[in-house]
């Protein structure tokens, strides 16, 4: 039995002395270089406790330790389990309590309040390389046995809301992983002769599996950028060929007057994804720099669905065709509809998640005996196969590629003494695409909008509190008594 993904992503590039990694101080770190501390960590998380299958929970700033970490839990045949950074302690409380982890690797800076939620062994990671887990590695050999796995062990556990409120663990496998990394780095055409521009977090499948696994299949070269920032990719792009983001990477470059055709002619491929990229955007990208940016669409739970073609039309408000190796279809009440017609995306093949961890009941709701899986977006397919979204059926609002569930938001704002109930709604916003307003009826007429947000702050990380409250008599319903958020959305446009 083999590895699967660390022997395709890793293993194979324990001899390869070209660049992986050039990070944000200049420094650079060659795929033999990157293998060989992959394997300090691995003795380092073992030693800390972790045996294959063990989850091993990661809120940790975006570093070299971090993204080899990743390697290590693969290659000791863990479960790698990434949270956001801006999680609070409330919400890393309840991802520590369902996926009971092993080991919980965080931002040194935090350990104090994470130790606090339980006794499970911490270790921490730090920027200047001063984190426990980093120092434990430093002495440590630098090859060590790859664990065995199956194709179909689990390799990490992501994390994504529902419509319940509550978040469930999306259980993704080695054939997973691998078979999407495969798929996209053909498709892209991604070699070794390419350099990612990586500005994305790597605690979410874009910026972890999309965008990090095609570069390592492919041997390419990563500028692993801690954070976005505007101006370092604009000093990038003349030496780079590919970059991935969210629309919200898209319209902050065209805000700058230095984005031109000169300053992106060595540019190979701008890819978007995790949010609708809006057309405007689309056309407007292509006005100033020749470059048709390229869209594909993809959920946790499924990786890559689809993507606009490499050769051939990128066509803005699209996602474009179904990616090789899976299927998809649109689907009314479980039956495929006509082309041209409104309906269900649904998703079947090695790309689809083997279902939420610890809730079998969740995964029979959504993943279909015969493989499929309802993605919960509403979309349409032309005669040619490819798909636009028109909507979604789940309420969800996503700000700048991250997914904001309203029922969780109402849930916290309705415990807040004096709130009789809320409604949590996403309005258009230039920057993030969407963001969140919270319509709040109120029991207790002394209490304020401040005091609303003071009273929720401790429990929702800073992206998905609400912009703003509207205190309302009481909240617009439908004769069935469902909130009517279309008429919210349309009186406080
Ligand atoms: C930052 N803020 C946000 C967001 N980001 N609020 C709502 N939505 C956001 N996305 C808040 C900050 O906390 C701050 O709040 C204020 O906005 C201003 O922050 P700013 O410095 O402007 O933001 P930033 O740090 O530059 O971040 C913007 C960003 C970032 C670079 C676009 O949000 C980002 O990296 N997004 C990518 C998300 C992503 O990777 N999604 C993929 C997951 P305050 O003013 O209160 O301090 S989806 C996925 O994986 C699926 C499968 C897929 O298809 O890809
Ligand atoms: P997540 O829950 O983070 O996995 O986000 C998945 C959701 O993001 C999908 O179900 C879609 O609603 C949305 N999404 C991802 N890519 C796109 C895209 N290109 N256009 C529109 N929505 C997208």
């Amino acid at each position: 039995m083999t590895n699967i993904l660390f022997d395709a992503l890793f293993a194979r590039h324990a001899q390869n002395e070209a660049t992986f990694l050039t990070l944000d101080d200049g420094a650079s770190l060659s795929y033999a270089g990157f293998v060989k501390r992959v394997a300090q960590l691995a003795h380092a998380i073992v030693s800390a406790g972790v045996s294959p299958g063990d989850r091993i929970v990661v809120q940790a700033p975006k570093m070299l330790d971090t993204i080899a970490l990743y390697a290590a839990a693969v290659q000791a045949g863990a479960v790698y389990l990434p949270l956001n950074t801006a999680y609070t302690q409330s919400e890393v409380t309840y991802f520590i309590q369902d996926a009971s982890p092993a080991l919980i690797v965080c931002d040194a800076r935090n350990e104090d309040d994470i130790r606090q939620i339980g006794d499970t062994p911490v270790r921490t990671l730090a920027p200047d390389g001063s984190g426990t887990l980093s120092q434990a590695a430093d002495g440590l050999p630098d090859a060590f046995d790859t664990v065995p796995r199956r194709a179909e062990d689990l390799a990490a556990l992501l994390y994504t809301s529902g419509t319940t409120g509550r978040s469930k663990g999306a259980m993704l496998s080695h054939r997973n992983l691998l078979s999407n990394a495969r798929t996209l780095t053909e498709l892209w055409q991604i070699t070794d002769q390419d350099r990612l521009i990586h500005a994305l977090p790597i605690f979410h499948t874009h910026g972890l599996f999309v965008a990090m696994n095609t570069a390592l299949l492919a041997g390419a070269q990563v500028r692993f950028m801690a954070a976005f920032d505007t101006g370092a990719i604009i000093d990038e792009l003349p030496k780079s060929t590919l970059l991935m983001g969210v629309p919200t990477f898209y319209t902050r470059l065209l805000d700058d007057p230095r984005l031109t055709k000169d300053l992106t002619a060595h540019m190979r491929l701008f890819v978007s994804g995790s949010a609708p990229l809006l057309a405007e955007t689309h056309a407007a990208f292509e006005a100033r720099t020749g470059q048709r940016i390229l869209e594909r669409y993809g959920m946790t739970e499924t990786n890559m669905i689809t993507s606009n073609p490499y050769d051939g039309a990128r066509v803005a408000g699209t996602v474009g065709f179904a990616l090789p190796g899976t299927e998809v279809a649109i689907t009314e009440n479980g039956k495929p509809v006509a082309d041209g017609e409104i309906g269900m995306i649904e998703t079947r093949g090695d790309n689809v998640f083997q279902g939420y961890w610890n809730m079998p009941e969740k995964t029979a709701e959504e993943l279909r005996e015969n493989g499929f899986f309802i993605t919960g977006d509403l979309g349409v397919k032309d005669a040619e196969g490819r798909v636009s979204i028109v909507g979604r059926q789940k309420d969800l609002i996503i700000a700048g590629g991250y997914n904001i569930y309203p029922k969780e938001l109402e849930d916290v704002i309705n415990e807040v003494d004096g709130v009789l109930e809320s409604a949590v709604f996403g309005m258009p916003h230039p920057d993030f695409g969407e963001s969140v307003l919270a319509a709040v009826v109120l029991e207790d007429p002394e209490l304020t909008p401040e005091g609303i947000a003071r009273a929720v702050e401790p429990q929702l990380a800073r992206f998905k509190r609400p912009r703003r409250y509207i205190v309302l008599e009481a909240l617009p319903r439908n004769t069935m008594g469902k909130v009517q958020k279309n008429v919210l959305r349309a009186e406080h446009a």
